[in-house]
Parts: C-alpha cells; structure tokens; sequence
C-alpha cells in the first residue's frame, strides 16, 4: 500500500503516544508499525520469526490488533503470540517475550494516561530482552516513519481472537495464548505462595485496586485464587475500555477512594494499586503511603526475604530524578548504584549484564531481573513477602527504614497541559543560568553544582543528554526540572524535591511541610508562575 510520511510519529519517553483521534487518522497506525518493522527487520528479514503482541485492552486496542496482525504476516513473521482479546500487561508482554525466545513484542497501551475514543493510544516495541526499545532504535523508527512510501498488509479477514489456540493468517500462524498463564507462574517461580496462602489464611487483608484496568484478571489469578485472598480483595476488577471514565494512574489524586480506604478507621493491612498496562504500583500501607521511591529502597533493602532474591542483589539502578534513599541501602549492602535518565528502556542493559537486580522509579515504578519492564503486581507480591517474613506493618517497616538509613523527603510537583512553547522557554532559561548557580544561594543554602544531567551508558558506551536540569545544595537536596516524555496534550513540567534528614527526631513530619522551602525556592528558581500562569500545581506526589 503506497503512503506518504507523517510528522510527529517520534517515540517519547515509552514508544508512541497520541490521542486516539490522531491513531485513527489514514494511514496513521500503519505508517507507524511498518516503520517499527522498517527499523528492527534483520538482514534476513523475519521468517522463522515470532512477534508477541497484546495490550491494556483500552479504546481501539482490538482494532489495532488485527491490522498489527495482517502487517505482521505480509511483512514476513513466522509467528505471533497473542493475549486473547488482545490483552497482555505491559510486563505480562516481557515475560511472554523472554519465555517463549521471540523476536520481540508490540505493546498497545498509553500506559496510566485516560482512554475511550477522545483519551489517548499508544503502541510501544519491546526487543528480544522483553525490554523496551533502546533509543537508538526508537530514533531509527522515527527516522524511518520520515522517509516512508509505502506499508504491506495482507488482504484477509480479521481474526478470532476470543479463542485459545494456533490460525493460519496467509503463511503466518497466528497463536492466541491466555494472557496469564505464563506470567503467573514466573510469580510462582519467584515468591513463596505457600507462605503467602499462609499469610492470607491468617486473616491478612489486602486491598487491590485495579483501576479497571489491564491488571484485574491478573490480580484476581494471583491474589484471589492462587494465594486465597477473599473475594473483593480485587476491587475495580473488570478492565473497560474507557476506564470506566476514570484515569488509571495509580497516584493520590487518581486512586483516591483506595487512599480513604486506607486513611480509614477499618482500613486493611496493605492497599496497592496499578495502572492502565499493569507496571506502575502504588503502596499504601494502614495510615501511610509509601513513596515510590522509598518503596524502592525498602525493597531493596529487603528483597533477600523473597527466594528468588534471598542470595542478594547484585546492584540498584534509579531514574535521576528518583530520590537516593535507594543509594544508602545500596551503600550498606555494599552493591553499586547506577543513576539513569526517566525510562524503563535505559534499565535494560544494566539487567542484561547482570550488574543490577533491582530497578525503580520516582513515577512509581519497581522490577527486577525477572522481566525488562516495571511490574505492578510483583511489587505487591514483594511486599507481601516483607510483610510475611517480617511479622510488622507497613507503617514500622517504614518507620525502621528510616532509622535505620534516614530519610529523604521527596515529593513530585506536577504542571500538566501547559503551554508547550511556555515550557520549552522555561527549560532554557533555567538551563542557560545553569552555570551561574553554584555558589549562589537558595532557600538559605549554597547550591553546590547546577548541571544538566546525561547519561553514559556504562554497557554499550552510549550517550543521553539533556535529561533534566538538576540544582544540587550543599548539603545533598535537590530540586530537579524535567519535562514528561508521556502526555499528549501541552507540556506538563515536573519538579522533584528532594531533602535527606537523619535526624531521628524528624522522620515523620508532613512531606509537603518538611520541603517547603525548597518548594517554595523551585517555584521561583524557574519562575514558573510567571511563566506558566500557573500558581499551583495540578497534581502533588
Ligand atoms: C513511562 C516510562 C517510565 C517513566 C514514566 C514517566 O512509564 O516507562 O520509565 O518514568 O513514563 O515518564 P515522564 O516523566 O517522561 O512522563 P509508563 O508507566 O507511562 O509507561
């Protein structure tokens, strides 16, 4: 089929998203698949070769398929593994990826942004690790969706995918396989179910909240019918299309009624959430929420209590922008630490070399060496394990974390769907007085080192620049400016704020309390009222 180039078909900071209205434009879904397969094709194209694809199951996901189906078999696959109705989690897709040998696997998710036929789309491509496509290899798909003439699909019905089992699609097979079966049982290989029946027949409460998202056949299979949590364990089980109007993004704002639960008088041991494919977490245990980032550390911190981590870890990777609670367990545990740019994609050479086991996120994502995605529900099973082997709860877990190795006070400031051009003007300001800022003062304390954070690959030598501007104080706080590489309307700037306290004395004040100098100082460092018009921002983690 002849065609022409689109613009804008560039992948940002997880594969290609866009509203649903711009996938369903002419050409739009196709031109962008074949330029995946025009990027990663070998030089002796793909016979022999097995695709896996599935999504979250939202707006024109099924659609989507079947023309993903019909270009995979006039491009060449031997091959496709797919998620009955379409579906497989984002790390569900890893795990079937690395299980079965295949070429690689696309994803068809916006991940926690809304859906339904005004929300948003997106399609992602995991490479033959199960991880996400490297930027080199994103480049390359965007430079192919430049120069594109012409797509191949073939000329058949759509096919059943309602149905387990192997059809012939043209010379391709097409394989349609349970969507959970191959993840559950890596769980099982990695978790003591056992122990964690034991936990739940002990009276355990669990509260999870799949958001009506991808995840609830997924925690239903787990938490409820392998591990024997009660019925309802699961709540907003059902994945709909559009969400049931809601935005799966499992943070305060978004998993509100969770958080009440979990603030209430009869809340249950442990609350979690996930999002829109299944790898962001949220933790919330009987009166507090974990930050993503110290759910990282105190995972790390106790990962060996979990057989498939009880003979250590071999390393942590964070996102930048991630706070370095992680860095002090790491520090103890006598492990390296690697600070990367915001992206699962750039864990996944760390992994491959084995030099880390653990990886995690300020955005609210933790995995390991089990896939090359984040994984929602094995965090929950982690701290399941922690909380089983340990006997305490979520709150004196926490609370002995932080005597243990002190805190960092961290919290995220979202500025969503601002003015794009405002942004862009706002990151170069700040960035060209960069320079200017160490040895100046803000909130009272001398700024250290200004810079503008990139990344050397220590694996393949490959290099990241601009990856966010990073404003370090003498004594170790910082305030770090970035822009999202996932929204689809505007810009939305991210401010992290960062503060270490090791005083015993006061660990357990109010975040937004104990950083609001710095806050304050963000706001007027970037001059962000002035140049946003905005005097708040829309969402606070
Ligand atoms: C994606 C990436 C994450 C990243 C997050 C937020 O997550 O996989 O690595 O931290 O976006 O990115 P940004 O700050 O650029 O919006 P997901 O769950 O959306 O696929």
């Amino acid at each position: 089929m002849l065609t022409q180039p689109i613009s804008g078909m560039k992948p940002g900071t997880s594969g290609l998203r866009k509203k649903v209205t711009d996938f369903q434009r002419p050409h739009y879904l196709a031109n962008f698949v074949q330029s995946i397969f025009n990027a990663v094709r070998p030089a002796d194209g793909f016979a022999g070769k097995t695709l896996v694809l599935g999504g979250d199951g939202r707006f024109f996901n099924a659609e989507a398929a079947q023309l993903i189906l019909k270009m995979a078999a006039a491009n060449g696959f031997a091959r496709v593994l797919v998620g009955q109705g379409a579906i497989l989690s984002t790390p569900a897709a890893s795990c079937v990826i690395r299980r079965h040998g295949a070429f690689g696997g696309i994803i068809l998710s916006a991940s926690h942004n809304p859906g339904g036929p005004e929300g948003d789309f997106g399609i992602k491509f995991n490479a033959a690790n199960g991880g996400p496509a490297p930027e080199a290899m994103t480049e390359a798909m965007y430079a192919a969706s430049q120069t594109l003439t012409e797509y191949h699909v073939l000329e058949a019905p759509d096919v059943d995918l309602t149905r387990l089992g192997p059809t012939a699609l043209g010379a391709m097979t097409v394989e349609v396989i349970s969507p959970v079966d191959d993840y559950v049982a890596l769980m099982a290989s990695l978790f003591d179910f056992p122990a964690l029946r034991a936990l739940f027949a002990g009276g355990f409460r669990l509260r999870f909240d799949a958001m009506h998202a991808v995840t609830g056949p997924y925690a239903r299979a787990i938490f409820e019918e392998a591990l024997g949590a009660p019925a309802g364990t699961v709540m907003n089980g059902t994945p709909l299309p559009d969400f049931g109007g809601h935005h799966p993004d499992p943070n305060l704002v978004h998993a509100h009624e969770l958080l009440a639960l979990m603030m209430g008088p009869d809340a249950p041991d442990l609350g979690a959430a996930s999002d829109g494919d299944g790898d962001r977490n949220l933790i919330i245990g009987r009166g507090i929420f974990i930050s993503p980032s110290d759910s990282l550390a105190m995972l790390a911190a106790n990962a060996h209590l979990a057989p498939a981590y009880a003979q250590g870890i071999s390393g942590i990777a964070r996102s930048m922008p991630t706070s370095g609670a992680a860095d002090r367990v790491a520090a103890a545990l006598g492990v390296p630490v690697y600070e990367t740019p915001t992206g699962w994609k750039f864990f996944g050479n760390l992994l491959d070399a084995g030099r880390v086991t653990i990886c995690g996120e300020e955005s609210a994502g933790t995995g390991s060496h089990h896939v090359r995605e984040k994984d929602g529900i094995w965090a929950v099973l982690l701290w399941l394990s922690i909380l089983a082997r340990r006997g305490q709860s979520v709150q004196q877990i926490a609370q002995e974390h932080w005597f243990t190795y002190g805190r960092n006070y961290y919290t995220r400031h979202d500025y969503e769907e601002i003015d794009a051009a405002a942004a862009a003007q706002l990151m170069a300001g700040l960035r060209a007085r960069l320079p200017a800022l160490p040895g100046a003062t803000v909130a009272g304390r001398l700024v250290a080192t200004a810079d503008d954070f990139s990344y050397l690959d220590p694996v393949d030598g490959s290099q990241s620049k601009q990856q966010g501007l990073r404003v370090v104080l003498a004594d170790g706080s910082r305030i770090v400016y970035r822009l999202s590489g996932t929204g689809t309307a505007g810009a939305t700037l991210r401010v992290y704020i960062e503060q270490y306290e090791p005083d015993a004395a006061r660990l357990d004040l109010p975040v937004q309390e104990a950083l609001a100098p710095l806050i304050a100082a963000a706001e007027s460092l970037a001059d962000i009222r002035a140049l946003t018009g905005r005097t708040e921002p829309s969402v606070i983690t």
